[in-house]
Parts: structure tokens; sequence; C-alpha cells
């Protein structure tokens, strides 16, 4: 090893109460010592020879009881990627809606974001090196970066109500001591709040306090300062929330004593006795389009599901006749994007707002946006990092996916525009109050992830602004009737696709295939896609009636099994109803 560069090392761990904040003894070695340790560190988290991991569009995902040797992995490229960035990062344990045997990891960047794409790679690297090419593989990224190692490193960690949480943050924090890193461990939390905490203390408090208190706290105030006072003829202030039996239910609790009397909440799916995610949850309501088990409701009752680490939301309800009704993603940013476009005309700003939605959306969401609200519409793939990637290019770039991923991004210059309008005396007061209800909702959206309660409080806002009931909002617009399914293929990677996954490029002839069915439908319309984390390809369909959307789902399914190699049988017709 030609670096000999002396580097700080932990070597006393003591935990104090409130922050678990770690108080770390420093003593000092070389790097060639800890690359060493971090190989011997590896024998008591070794790695299967015959499986390879992913860094997957959220990161690593599998059965729990293999990923013991991931997180220790994890811990080692958190320290360096904090290293890289000069700053705190993040590493959330969670498998969302998965199945709770599941589990997973994925790295936050320090203003809360995704972690960069480039270091996808060195994530996945590292996870597949072997034990004793550990540190080869660290030594690789260390030179691809140009990491100056000497520098410290302090990690934020939390997981969600998973078993296997306890055991895989272990795994995570030897890495992290073996690497000489500082941490936090928050225990559990949503995957938004350890977001939101990361990026608090980056900015030094300028994002808020970087406590789960302070997160209560800031959502609270600025949602009580928002609620209009005044009798209402249609909104009600009570609400039926299904936490998955998840972290979501936990912390909806803790918030509540912060809301006052302002909304009446009950938590179903609170984890006293169903399992996470088992037939109840934001994933489980979408896909199935239908109330999760464990809630009992009325008509009319307004109905919100979170997922198994609450970053995403929909909302549900019965009619007056007994029917499911979803409002999904689509529903949520069609109502964002109405509501903030208000106040951004009424403040007199100058700013554009845009809507950035997958191809996922339903066809109806679109042109409601772009033909009546005459909102700019953009589609991006699949996957939070491209969404938000996107909403950067406007002022108030507002994004989500149809299953409820999704939040509001305002642009630094935005925000000064705002907050100056909302202080500025000599603006009439019409305008200056839209300015401020503007900074209100600013402090009520969790800018840095989608965010279940975030967002969940924010349609309240609104709902609640504009005295509607849950039929007010679902009269926007019609969805049109959809169909997803999935087709196990011999190679998923056989299916390409391009402009946001809207159009295969491979296998030869799909596309044509696609194109020849969908115009046999009215409002036809399909796309395939490799799922990036299952082993399948996904196709979706829709068209006017639902039994159309059905038989193009199916067709479009039996040119994917034929034409992109599919295993076992062949996709059967959808049965009559
Ligand atoms: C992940 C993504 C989610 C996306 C889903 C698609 C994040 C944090 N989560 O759960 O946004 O909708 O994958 O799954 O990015 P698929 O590729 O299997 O269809
Ligand atoms: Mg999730």
């Amino acid at each position: 090893m030609s670096k000999v560069i002396l580097y700080f090392r932990v070597v006393q761990v003591s935990l104090c109460s409130t922050w678990r904040q770690v108080r770390i003894v420093y003593s000092t070695c070389r790097m060639s010592d800890i690359l060493a340790e971090a190989v011997k560190g590896a024998a008591a988290h070794p790695r299967p020879e015959d499986i390879q991991f992913a860094y997957g569009t959220a990161g690593f995902r599998d059965k729990s009881t293999i990923l013991d040797p991931v997180l220790y992995r994890m811990g080692l490229l958190a320290a360096l990627r904090s290293k890289a960035k000069k700053a705190t990062v993040a590493v959330m344990i969670t498998a969302s809606h998965n199945p709770e045997p599941d589990n997973g990891v994925k790295l936050v960047d320090p203003m809360g974001e995704m972690l960069e794409g480039s270091w996808e790679k060195h994530a996945t690297d590292l996870a597949n090196a072997k034990d004793e090419d550990i540190g080869s593989a660290l030594q690789r990224i260390i030179d691809a970066v140009d990491i100056d190692i000497s520098l410290p490193s302090d990690v934020f960690v939390a997981r969600d109500t998973r078993p296997s949480g306890p055991p895989l943050t272990q795994a995570l924090l030897d890495g992290l001591k073996v690497m000489g890193s500082t941490f936090t461990d928050f225990g559990i939390l949503t995957t938004p709040q350890l977001h939101y905490l990361v990026r608090c203390h980056n900015s030094k408090g300028a994002y808020g306090e970087p406590t789960e208190e302070g997160y209560y706290k800031k959502l609270a105030q600025a949602f009580l300062k928002l609620r209009k006072d005044g009798a209402k003829k249609k909104y009600e202030p009570v609400v039926i929330i299904d936490g998955a039996n998840g972290v979501g239910a936990l912390k909806t609790r803790k918030l509540q004593s912060h809301l006052h009397e302002s909304l009446r909440i009950t938590v179903c799916n609170d984890g006293s006795s169903g399992k996470l995610n088992e037939k109840c949850g934001a994933d489980f309501v979408k896909v199935q389009q239908k109330p999760p088990a464990g809630l009992e409701i009325l008509p009319g009752q307004r109905c919100v599901s979170f997922d198994g680490d609450a970053d995403r939301v929909v909302f549900f309800y019965l009619n007056k006749d007994g029917v499911f009704n979803l409002l999904d993603g689509d529903k949520i940013s069609t109502l964002i994007a109405g509501y903030l476009g208000e106040l951004v005309s009424a403040s007199g700003l100058q700013l554009n707002i845009g809507v950035v939605q997958t191809a996922y959306a339903n066809g109806s969401s679109t042109r409601y946006l772009e033909d009546v609200m005459k909102v700019p519409v953009s589609c991006a793939k699949t996957g939070v990092k491209h969404l938000h990637h996107k909403a950067l290019e406007f002022d108030v770039g507002v994004y989500f996916e149809a299953n409820g991923h999704g939040t509001v991004l305002f642009s630094d210059q935005a925000e000064q525009k705002i907050k100056a309008a909302s202080q500025d005396d000599s603006l009439e007061s019409s305008k200056r109050e839209a300015a401020t209800r503007l900074t209100l909702m600013m402090d009520l959206i969790n800018q840095t992830v989608g965010d279940a309660i975030s967002d969940f409080l924010v349609v309240e806002t609104i709902l609640s602004t504009r005295d509607w009931a849950a039929d007010d909002w679902n009269m926007q617009y019609r969805d049109l009737p959809s169909r997803l399914l999935k087709i196990k293929v011999k190679d998923r990677t056989a299916v390409q696709t391009t402009d946001a996954e809207r159009c295969a490029t491979a296998p030869a002839g799909l596309q044509e295939a696609i194109n020849k069915l969908v115009a046999k439908y009215q409002q036809g319309r399909s796309f395939v896609r490799p799922s990036g984390t299952e082993d399948v390809v996904r196709v979706f369909a829709e068209a006017d009636t639902q039994a159309n959307a059905d038989m193009l789902a199916h067709e479009v399914s039996v040119q994917v099994y034929q034409l992109a190699g599919g295993v076992g049988d062949q996709p059967q017709p959808p049965c009559a109803p």
C-alpha cells in the first residue's frame, strides 16, 4: 500500500439517553490498517458466494436472512460517502411495502436526497466483493472518487419496525466502527423522518430542528396556522389512517398530540395485532383497488393508507352506494398543484409550476392537468430519484408516482421570492397573505422526499380550505380504467425502453405489436418495463372500460411472453366478470 495516511478511528463508543448520540474516543491509525480491519471484520459478516446483490431503484432489498453482509459493507460505504461529501450522510434500513420477512438498505445524501446515481455502482461492487477482497474494493472506490480518507465521517442510522431491523443495524454499525466513523442511531423512524433529520443537521438547523420532536413541531405548527377557522359544510376534520402495521402508525400517534383537536385521527393497523403490510398499506390498497383489512368504514369517511416505511400515501373512501373510490398519487398531485397554482397567482409572483408524473399516471390526470388546469406535465422514469430530478426544473415542481410517492420542490429562488413577498408591507394584503400561506405550505411539505405524514397533512389542509369532502376532490376528473400485470421472463433485461419507459426498444418487434393492439381500443394506452425491484416485466394498460383495459393488458402480456422469453405457462385471458 503506497499511501500512508494517519486516520482517526473510534475506540470507545457510549450512548447518551435522549439523542442516542454517540460519544467517541479517537485513536489514530494507518489507512492500510483500516482496510485490513475491514477484511477482518467481514469474518463476522460472511458473504454467501452464490448470491449477487444489486443496488436497485430503492437500494438493496431482499430476504432479511441474507442481508447481514450487505449491511456490514454499507456501513463501510456510508463512511466513505460521508468523507467524500464532507458531511453527514444517512442509512435507512427498510423494505418499505414489501412483506415483513424482507428487508433492505438505502443510503441518503447530505441534503436528504437519494444516493447520487454514480455511487450505486460502488454500492453494488462492494456488496458483491468476496470477503477477502473488501480491502481492494474499498481502495478502488477511494481511488475512483479521490476520497481524502483522513477526513472524519459521520452517519445517521434508522430502521423501520421489522424484527430483522436490530441485527441488521448491528451489522451496519460494525462496518461504521471499522471505518472509524461516528454515528447516531435513531432507532425506529419513518424513512422521510431520517431524510429530514440529515438535511436539518447539514443545513445547521436552517431546514428545521434536527430531532424527531423538531419534525413534529415543524409540521404541526405550519398545519395549525394554515387551518382556517369557520364552519365547514362538507369538510369534516375526521380521518381514519391505515398504518400498514408499521412505523407510520407509531409516528402518527406521536404527531397527534401536536395537532390538538384540529383533526380527529383514528389509527388502525397500528401493529398491535396484524402483520406489516399484510392485506393493508398503500401498496395493497392501490394494487388491489379495495380497502385494507382491519378498517371499519362508513360511506363518505375519508381514509388514508401509508406504506410500511411511511413514504407513500393514498386516500380512499366508499361513496354513498358503498363503492370503493381510490384517490391515488395522481389525484394528490392534481389537488396540490391546483392549490399552489392559485396561491402563486394570488401572490402576484412570477413562478412556474409544473407536475412530474411517470408513465403509470392515469391518462385522465395528465389530460386534466394539461388541458383544464393548463399546467405543464413532464414524464420521468419510475423511481423517486428520477421524478425528483425532473421536478428541480420548475420553480415549484410537484412530483408524484401514481402509487402515492411524491412531494413538492421549491427552488431556492422561489423560496426567497415567496418569503420576501410574505414580509413585504408595500404589497396588497391579499398578495401578502397568499405568500404567507405559501411559506407555511413550504414548511408543511417535506421537500427531501415523499412523506406520507406530511403529504397527508397537506391534503387535509387543502380539503379543509376548499371545504371539500372526498367526493368533491374525486370529481375533479374521472380515472380511466387500468390494469397492471407482471410477466416472468428468462431475463428481464431483454426488455429495454426509452422515452421515460413509454416505448420499448427491445426485443425487436415488441413496440410495433403494442402499437397495433393499442389502436384497437378507445382511449387505449399501454407500455411495458422491466421491474427495478422484482424479477419480472410489468405491463400497464388503460382503456375506456375495465374489460377493455383488462383485455389490452392481457394481449400485450402475450406479446411480452412470446417475444421476450416468457417462462411458465402463457398468460391466460381475463375471466369474464
Ligand atoms: C421502488 C421505488 C418506487 C417505485 C417502485 C417501482 C423509491 C424510493 N421507491 O419502490 O418509487 O415506484 O420501486 O418498482 O424510489 P418496480 O420497478 O418493481 O415496478
Ligand atoms: Mg416506502
